[in-house]
C-alpha cells in the first residue's frame, strides 16, 4: 500500500481525480494531512510532501499537485464541517475538516456531561454531511460519574454511542470496525477529553502526544494544536482535533432540524400557523412541555440554536448588503468619471 493508499485514497476517489481533472496538464492526486497557518502537508504517491501556497485547503481535502508541487485545484468535497469563528464580526466560517465520513463527537466519562456541547456537537456533525457517533471515552472511570452514559444514549437520540477506553483498551474493535478501508473519522470534542490517546491506542503506538487534565475539573491543556489525519493502516483514517471550547454553529438549520426535528413537527399542531411558541393559545410545544412529553431545558436550547442561526443571518445579509452598496457606488463613481471624461472631450480639452 503506497502512502496516498493509506491515506484513503481508493479507485473511487481516482475516479472523481480523472472527472474534474482530465489531462492534458498532469497532476498527482494528494490528500491534507494537516495544514497549519499557511504550511501544508500532504499525502502523495511518493510520500508526504510540503506544499506552499495550498491556504485554501484543509485537513482531509483531496488536493490536485503539479508535480512540482503546485495546487490546481481539489476535488468537490463530500461532506464539510465548519463553525462560526469565536469573535469574528465578519462572520467568516471556520473550516475544521473535510471528506469526513463518520464524525465521532468525543464525550469523556471523567466529568459531568454537558448537554449543551453534546447537543451542538450533534447539530454540526449532522449539518456536515457525516454521519456522527458518540465515542464515550474513559470508560475505566466511569464511576466517578455515574449517569453519564445513560443521560449521553438518551440525549444522543438515536445516534449509536460506543463506549471506550483507552487504558483498558476497551471497545476499540467496535470502533475500529465503524471505519472501513477508505473511510475517515474525526473525532470532536473538549480537550482533556482523551482523543489523541484513542487515537494512540486505535494505532497501537503512542506516538502521539497526550496531556494531564486538572485534578480539580478534568479540563485539557490543549495539547493537540493542529487538526492532523492519522493513518490505522489499511486505508483507514483518523483526524486528530484539538480540544474545542465551543462551538457556534454557522448554517446549520439542516442539522438543527435532524437533532430537534421532533420539536419542529409539533409546530404543525399549534392553533395559529404564526404561533411564536409562547403564551399563544392552542400552541402545540407549550402543551408538550406542560404534559411532559418535551422537556422545556430542549425547547430552550432549540430556541437559543435558531436564534444564533437567524442573526448570523442577518449579520450576513448586512455584509452582502454593504458590500452590493460598494459595488453599486463603485460603478455610479465610474459612470460619472466616465461622463466627466466624454464631455471634455467633446469640448475638446
Ligand atoms: N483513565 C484514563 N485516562 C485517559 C484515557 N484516555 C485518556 N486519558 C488521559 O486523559 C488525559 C488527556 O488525554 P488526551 O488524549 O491528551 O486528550 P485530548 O482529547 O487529545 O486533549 P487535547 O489534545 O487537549 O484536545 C491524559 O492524561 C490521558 O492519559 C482513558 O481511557 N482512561
Ligand atoms: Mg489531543
Ligand atoms: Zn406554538
Amino acid at each position: 500500500m503506497n502512502t496516498l493508499e493509506q491515506y484513503g485514497f481508493t479507485d473511487r476517489i481516482g475516479g472523481l481525480f480523472s472527472f474534474h481533472f482530465p489531462g492534458p496538464i498532469s497532476t498527482e492526486p494528494a490528500r491534507v494531512i494537516r495544514s497549519d497557518r499557511g504550511r501544508v502537508l500532504v499525502a502523495s504517491r511518493h510520500g508526504i510532501l510540503h506544499l506552499d501556497g495550498g491556504s485554501t485547503l484543509v485537513t482531509g481535502d483531496w488536493a490536485a499537485v503539479r508535480p512540482e508541487g503546485t495546487v490546481i485545484g481539489c476535488l468537490p468535497r463530500s461532506s464539510l464541517l465548519r463553525r462560526k469563528r469565536a469573535y469574528d464580526p465578519l462572520s467568516e466560517a471556520q473550516v475544521l475538516g473535510a471528506n469526513i465520513d463518520l464524525l465521532g463527537v468525543v464525550v469523556p466519562l471523567d466529568r459531568p456531561l454537558s448537554t449543551n456541547r453534546l447537543e451542538r456537537t450533534l447539530v454540526a456533525a449532522w449539518d456536515s454531511g457525516a454521519v456522527p457517533i458518540v465515542v464515550l471515552t474513559k470508560a475505566d472511570l466511569s464511576t466517578r460519574f455515574n449517569d453519564v452514559v445513560a443521560e449521553t444514549v438518551q440525549r444522543a437520540r438515536g445516534v449509536e454511542v460506543l463506549t471506550t477506553s483507552a487504558e483498558d483498551l476497551d471497545g476499540l474493535e467496535e470502533l475500529r470496525g465503524r471505519i472501513g478501508a477508505g473511510q475517515t473519522l474525526a473525532l470532536l470534542g473538549p480537550s482533556g477529553a482523551g482523543k489523541s490517546s484513542l487515537i494512540n491506542a486505535l494505532v497501537g503506538d503512542p506516538r502521539r502526544d497526550t496531556g494531564e487534565v486538572r485534578a480539580g475539573d478534568a479540563r485539557g491543556r490543549h495539547t493537540t494544536t493542529a487538526r492532523e489525519l492519522v493513518p490505522l493502516g489499511d486505508g483507514a483514517v483518523v483526524m486528530d482535533t484539538p480540544g474545542l471550547r465551543g462551538f457556534a454553529l454557522w448554517d446549520a438549520e439542516a442539522g438543527l432540524s435532524e437533532v430537534f426535528g421532533d420539536i419542529e413537527e409539533l409546530f404543525g399542531g399549534c392553533r395559529f400557523r404564526d404561533c411564536a411558541h409562547g403564551s399563544e393559545p392552542g400552541c402545540a410545544v407549550q402543551a408538550a412541555i406542560g404534559s411532559g412529553a418535551l422537556e422545556e431545558r430542549r425547547w430552550l436550547s432549540y430556541r437559543k440554536m435558531e436564534r444564533e442561526l437567524a442573526s448570523l443571518h442577518r449579520r450576513q445579509d448586512a455584509v452582502e448588503q454593504r458590500r452590493h452598496e460598494r459595488s453599486f457606488q463603485r460603478v455610479a463613481r465610474e459612470a460619472a468619471l466616465a461622463k466627466d471624461h466624454r464631455n471634455r472631450f467633446r469640448e475638446g480639452r
